[in-house]
């Protein structure tokens, strides 16, 4: 009985050193056969052994090797669950592959669009500002000299907040430039660009939301000159040195007098009379503008006597279709990455 307590004692110090340097599936078998193995397991050997004990103490040491046979079932379940766990792991790990590309974010064509006009009008000494979304009647309206119930409102097509009709989602931004001349006295020099929203059914050429940006200047002694030389530059600036630029007589309620300002067609150099850009006529309508009617400034607190000046609007998504080349509006809106990735590498 002692021998075998002893051997008891010894197998199990013995199969602890083993254990730990079990690695994978392999090792395991093998220490798995070491113990017990059906022939030559040392705790087979040891049950066998129990045969020459006499029958007080067979149950003895029958129930010592039991539990050292449980420890080492136990024993060996965790360490294929340990060996199995690092095998996964390192089956999944390819030091070979290529590393995962992070995909980057990159400026929608109307943000680029938009920041080369700031960034024209900013090196022209001009400062770039914003303002509210939702505006009251005033600011979109009667302060830019549409009288109430004027048929001049019919062409902005607005949109109404629901329970509240004193507020309205600004139609263009001309309100952050009243709000901007009610604030500061001249030289103001500014552009405004941002979302302006009309009560549109969406087609190729129009939709309810747009990106607009107006620009103005007020300051001593400024004629339509100033008006015409400053967008010639930046037209000159945006499209080509080479194009031509035309003024045509129009109407706004806030400037007088106004003009459509249009550049000669890049496309067909007015050539070919089926050209689907100009529709052949060689011009391109790409901004409105004016003098500020004296009224307006009157509004704002501002002496027409003494002040006047210029303004301008121009809409981002429309002159965006003619520098992409893009015939439907509404594929700007549609985050579809087949269009976007088309303006920007990567
Ligand atoms: C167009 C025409 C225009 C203005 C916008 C303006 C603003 C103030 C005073 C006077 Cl505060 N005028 N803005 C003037 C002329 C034309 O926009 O076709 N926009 C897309």
């Amino acid at each position: 009985m002692q021998e075998i307590q002893e051997k008891i004692n010894q197998y199990r110090l013995k199969f602890e050193e083993e254990a730990v340097r079990v690695r994978d599936r392999q090792g395991l078998e093998a220490l798995r056969v070491q113990f017990l193995g059906r022939k030559r397991g040392y705790i087979t050997k040891l049950i066998e052994n129990l045969k020459h004990l006499s029958p007080e103490e067979r149950p003895l040491m029958g129930k010592e090797i039991n539990e050292l046979k449980t420890y080492i079932l136990a024993k060996l379940e965790e360490i294929k669950h340990n060996v199995v766990k690092t095998q996964k792991k390192v089956s999944h790990l390819d030091l070979t592959l290529p590393g995962r590309q992070i995909p980057l974010g990159a400026p929608h064509p109307l943000v680029k669009l938009q920041e080369e006009i700031e960034s024209i009008f900013y090196q022209m000494g001009f400062s770039v500002e914003d303002g509210p979304e939702i505006e009251t009647d005033y600011y979109n309206f009667e302060a830019l000299n549409f009288p109430p119930h004027h048929p001049a409102r019919d062409d902005w097509d607005t949109i109404y907040v629901e329970g509240r009709e004193d507020l309205l989602l600004r139609t263009h931004t001309s309100p952050v430039q009243i709000r901007a001349m009610e604030k500061r006295k001249p030289p103001i020099r500014i552009i405004i660009p941002g979302r302006v929203y009309r009560k549109e059914t969406p087609d190729p050429t129009h939709l309810p939301m747009f990106f607009q940006v107006e620009g103005l200047v007020v300051d001593v002694g400024i004629t339509f000159a100033h008006l015409k030389g400053t967008l010639e530059s930046f037209l000159r600036r945006l499209f080509s040195e080479r194009i031509k630029i035309r003024f045509r007589p129009s109407f706004f309620p806030f400037t007088e007098p106004s003009a459509e300002v249009d550049i000669s067609c890049l496309v067909c150099q007015g050539k070919d009379s089926r050209c689907r850009v100009c529709r052949g006529s060689g011009w391109i309508e790409i901004l409105g503008a004016g003098m500020v009617d004296p009224q307006v400034l009157k509004n704002v607190n501002i002496d027409p006597e003494k002040f006047s000046g210029f303004a301008f609007g121009m809409g981002i998504d429309r002159t965006a279709m003619f520098v992409y080349q893009i015939n439907d509006m509404r594929l700007f809106y549609e985050n579809d990455l087949r269009l976007l990735r088309q303006f920007n590498r990567q």
